[in-house]
C-alpha cells in the first residue's frame, strides 16, 4: 500500500485549525513558565525510534496464535510496513533486523527500498536462542556459555556473520541477547558459564568494525526459569567493560523483576558512559512486551527524566539507540506500534518540560515536597499538541491512528497480501 503526501495533507487540512488553537494555547502556557516550546518540538521531531521486524506480525503465545491478517511475510513487506508507520508518524525512521529471520535475498534492492522509504538500518540482532535449520550444533543447553567448544564456536561464528550482514546494509551496531541459563539448580556451574560467555563475547567483539557498537542485553529469567547467565544490568555492564569501549549495556524495559527501579539503572549507566541502547515496551508481570506506556506511564516518564538528564549532562555516554521491542497477540500490530510511538514521544516531551534548575535547587535544600511537585507538574501537562506539531512540521499526520483507520490500511494490506499470512519471527 502506498501512502501519498496528498493523503496526509488532505487529512491534516480537516483538523488544522483545532490543532493550531490547542498548540497556541499550550505554547502560551509554557511561555509563561519560560519553556521554549519550539525547542521541545524540534527535539521531538528529531527523536527517531527503530521498529523491530518481529513486531509487525501477530506474535501469539505458546498456547496459540491468532493471525492478524495481511501481515508481512518477507523482508520487503516488513520494510513497507515500517515505511507506512514512518510516513504517518515521522518518528519511526529505522528498522531493526533479526538474523536469520530477516536475511536479505537482494541487498541492493533492500537498501534501495529503505532509502526510498527514508529508513535506516538500526542494530542487527543475532539469534542463538533457536536452533537454525541445518545447524550442526544445538543450543538446547546454551550458546555462548556452553561447555562444549564446538557449540560456542558455532554461536560466535553466527554473531560474526550477523555483523557482516549488518555491514552490507549500513547498520552500525550488533545486539546480543542470550537465552543462555539453567532451568534447574545445579544444572550449570555459574562461574564456568559466565567465563565462557565473557570469552565468547570477546571473540565477537574482536571482529566488530571500528565504527560499530555492541549492545549486551540482560534478562533475569525466561526461557530459562532458574537462572540466566546475563541476568541483570550489573552482569551486562561487567561484560561490556571486559570487552572494551565499543561495548555497552542495553536496557529492555520488560527485562526486570517487578518493581525494579529502572530509572536508577539508566542514571547509573549514563554516569558511567555505558548505556548503549533501549528496548521500549511495558509490562505488568515480566517480559509482557505490551504497548509502551499502557500499564505504567508514570514510570516511563521517570525513566525519560533520567534519560533527558543524562543526554544533557553526560557527554561520556554516546547517543542512544532507541527501539520498540513488542509483540502482539490481539491488536493490529501497526496500530499498536503507533500507540507505542505516541507514548514514547509523550514521555519524552514531558521529561523535557521538567524544570531542571528548580529541581536542583529544591534537592539542595531538601524540599522533598517541591521535588515531587516539579516532576508531577511536568507529568500532568497535556503535551499532545507538541507531538502533533512535530509531526506536522515533518510532513506526518496530525493524528496517525485516525488517518490509518480512515484509509482502511489494514483492509488494503489484506487485499494485497492475503488473509492467512504469517510473519517470520516470534
Ligand atoms: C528477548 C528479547 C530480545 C530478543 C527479542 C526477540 O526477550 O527482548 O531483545 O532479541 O526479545
Ligand atoms: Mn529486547
Ligand atoms: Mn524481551
Amino acid at each position: 500500500m502506498k501512502l501519498y503526501e496528498s493523503h496526509i495533507s488532505e487529512f491534516n487540512e480537516k483538523s488544522i485549525k483545532e490543532h493550531q488553537n490547542q498548540f497556541d494555547f499550550l505554547g502560551d502556557t509554557l511561555d509563561k513558565k519560560n519553556i521554549n516550546t519550539l525547542n521541545v518540538v524540534d527535539a521531538l521531531a528529531k527523536f527517531q525510534v527503530a521498529i523491530p521486524s518481529w513486531a509487525l506480525g501477530a506474535g501469539g503465545t505458546r498456547f496459540g496464535r491468532f493471525s492478524y491478517f495481511g501481515e508481512p511475510s518477507n523482508l520487503t513487506q516488513k520494510l513497507d510496513d515500517v515505511g507506512l508507520l514512518h510516513a504517518l508518524t515521522q518518528t519511526a525512521g529505522a528498522i531493526s533486523l533479526h538474523i536469520p529471520w530477516d536475511v536479505p535475498e537482494d541487498y541492493n534492492a533492500i537498501k534501495e527500498q529503505a532509502k526510498s522509504l527514508n529508513l535506516k538500518f538500526d542494530a542487527v540482532n543475532s539469534n542463538t536462542f533457536q536452533d537454525q535449520a541445518n545447524a550442526k550444533e544445538s543450543y538446547k543447553f546454551g550458546s555462548l556459555c556452553n561447555t562444549d567448544e564446538a557449540i560456542r564456536a558455532q554461536a560466535i561464528a553466527h554473531n560474526q556473520d550477523v555483523i557482516k550482514i549488518g555491514e552490507k546494509l549500513g547498520s552500525k551496531s550488533l545486539t546480543v541477547w542470550l537465552a543462555d541459563g539453567a532451568n534447574f539448580p545445579g544444572q550449570n556451574n555459574f562461574q564456568t558459564v559466565l567465563s565462557n560467555t565473557e570469552n565468547s563475547l570477546k571473540s565477537i567483539y574482536k571482529t566488530l568494525p571500528d565504527d560499530w557498537k555492541m549492545f549486551i542485553e540482560y534478562k533475569p529469567y525466561e526461557p530459562n526459569f532458574y537462572s540466566t547467565v546475563i541476568q541483570d544490568w550489573g552482569t551486562s555492564f561487567m561484560l561490556a567493560n571486559a570487552c572494551g569501549d565499543k561495548a555497552y549495556t542495553l536496557v529492555d524495559l520488560g527485562h526486570h523483576l517487578p518493581n525494579t527501579n529502572i530509572e536508577q539503572i539508566v542514571s547509573t549507566l549514563m554516569l558511567k558512559g555505558k548505556l548503549g541502547g533501549f528496548h521500549f515496551n511495558d509490562s505488568k508481570y515480566g517480559d509482557d512486551d505490551v504497548t509502551v506506556g499502557s500499564v505504567k506511564p508514570y514510570a516511563l516518564f521517570l525513566i525519560f527524566n533520567e534519560l533527558v538528564y543524562g543526554m544533557q549532562n553526560n557527554p561520556q555516554n554516546p547517543d542512544l539507540s532507541w527501539m520498540i521491542d513488542a509483540s502482539h497477540n490481539i491488536k493490529d500490530p501497526l496500530e499498536d506500534l503507533m500507540q507505542s510511538l505516541e507514548a514514547i514521544q509523550e514521555a519524552y516531551a514531558k521529561a523535557l518540560l521538567v524544570d531542571q534548575s528548580a529541581l536542583k535547587q529544591a534537592q539542595s535544600v531538601h524540599d522533598v515536597v517541591a521535588c515531587q511537585e516539579i516532576l508531577q507538574r511536568a507529568y500532568r501537562t497535556d503535551v499532545r499538541p507538541l507531538l502533533a506539531q512535530a509531526r506536522l512540521q515533518s510532513g506526518g499526520a496530525l493524528d496517525p491512528l485516525a488517518l490509518y483507520r480512515g484509509l482502511d490500511v489494514r483492509q488494503t494490506l489484506i487485499e494485497e497480501r492475503g488473509k492467512h499470512t504469517i510473519a517470520s519471527g516470534l
